[in-house]
């Protein structure tokens, strides 16, 4: 059971409390440089931008991707660096690549970022927390945040600082100095509120462990269930899934007992509809968290676990305050399971891959 060293995830638990601080420091720094600006002016206006990264560097893609939608209106997707490497089709003709690495020297991400600069003379910017990295080397454009880099091996303030980057630059490709307004409001509207989340997550964990960890989410927030699912599973080696909110009606509610905590990242713009699958999931005997913005009645009857951000800044910038829940779960799981978060099992904190040509698997030849 619970390790009753103190030290224990220190590391971890230190760079998740100081995501609001981290957040200010890294869009002064890119407003300071300028650097938003120029890009949205350099890099192509009618193409279709595709995220690209592996792991959590992947579920931020995906949370790119459709904030990257809701705010220009333009095409944009999220893909795994290995599809694109096993399967180059898949990759749009035309595309603006994105390539997401906190270590900027994971093999997959390197070898899509030299695939589309070398073969298909495609200029990709990278955003990265590493610095003299071969992502770096391998790219033709940057965003680089070393005061957001982790020590720890999962990502945390990485992941949620690379996200507010890559809405700041969507909210300049728009127009939308609103927005930019208000991602640079949302540090100082989180970090007030963060011992209290930390404390409810830390209370329901200490309360009772579930066998299976459940996420939902629609939108820019399934992007945030799958990184809540990763979380947990990397730091506490628990069952978990993740799921679209509306989907899960669709045969996995089959698993709903008692010994399922089901997680719901609850939208603005689909709560009636979610709110419904919350009361069908509680109805079911599952126990049920969410997540959300404001809460109404319906939502307070059927959640065991309740946590409202109620944050001024509007839906599309919530995800990276949102997330920190999940994050705080895959935590205080790990500490209650007896494992050691800043050491996660099985796991490095890069995945560089040698398979003898210095770089990824094969790649399928076209
Ligand atoms: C991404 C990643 C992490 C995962 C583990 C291994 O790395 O997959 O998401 O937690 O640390 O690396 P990166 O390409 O973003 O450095």
């Amino acid at each position: 059971m619970a390790d009753s060293n103190p030290n224990t995830g220190a590391q971890t638990i230190t760079e998740i409390l100081s995501e609001p601080r981290t957040w200010t420091q890294c869009l002064a720094r890119l407003t300071e440089t300028g650097q938003l600006r120029t890009l949205s002016k350099e890099l192509p206006k009618k193409a279709e931008w595709v995220f690209v990264g592996c792991g959590s560097s992947f579920y931020l893609a995906q949370i790119a991707a459709a904030t990257w939608s809701i705010l220009t209106g333009g095409l944009a997707r999220a893909i795994p660096a290995s599809e694109i490497l096993l399967f180059p089709n898949l990759l749009p003709s035309g595309c603006q690549p994105v390539l997401i690495s906190r270590s900027g020297q994971t093999s997959e991400v390197i070898d899509v970022a030299r695939y589309c600069e070398q073969e298909l003379t495609i200029r990709t910017l990278a955003v990265t927390c590493g610095t003299g990295t071969p992502l770096e080397t391998s790219s033709s454009h940057l965003i680089q945040l070393p005061m957001a880099d982790d020590k720890s091996t999962v990502m945390t303030r990485s992941f949620t600082s690379m996200l507010l980057a890559l809405q700041a630059l969507a909210a300049e490709r728009a127009g939308r100095q609103d927005f930019l307004a208000a991602l640079r409001g949302l540090p100082a509207q989180m970090e007030p509120q963060m011992a209290e989340v930390e404390g409810a997550v830390r209370s329901l964990v200490n309360a009772r462990g579930y066998a299976d960890y459940v996420f939902l989410g629609q939108g820019p927030f399934f992007g945030v269930a799958q990184e809540s699912m990763l979380k947990v599973k990397e730091m506490s080696c628990s069952y978990a899934q993740a799921f679209h909110t509306l989907e899960f009606r669709h045969g996995p509610k089959a698993i709903v007992s008692g010994e399922t905590l089901v997680t719901f990242f609850l939208s603005e713009s689909g709560f009636d509809a979610e709110t419904a699958v919350l009361e069908e999931v509680k109805g079911l005997g599952g126990a049920t968290m969410v997540v959300t913005n404001a809460a109404n009645g319906v939502v307070r009857r059927s959640a065991d676990y309740l946590i409202e951000l109620s944050l001024e800044a509007p839906e599309a910038a919530r995800p990276a305050a949102t997330v920190i829940a999940g994050q705080l779960l895959g935590f205080h799981l790990g500490i209650r399971r007896g494992f050691d978060p800043d050491q996660p099992r099985h796991l490095t904190r890069v995945v560089m891959l040698d398979n003898g040509n210095g770089g990824s698997p094969n790649r399928a030849d076209t």
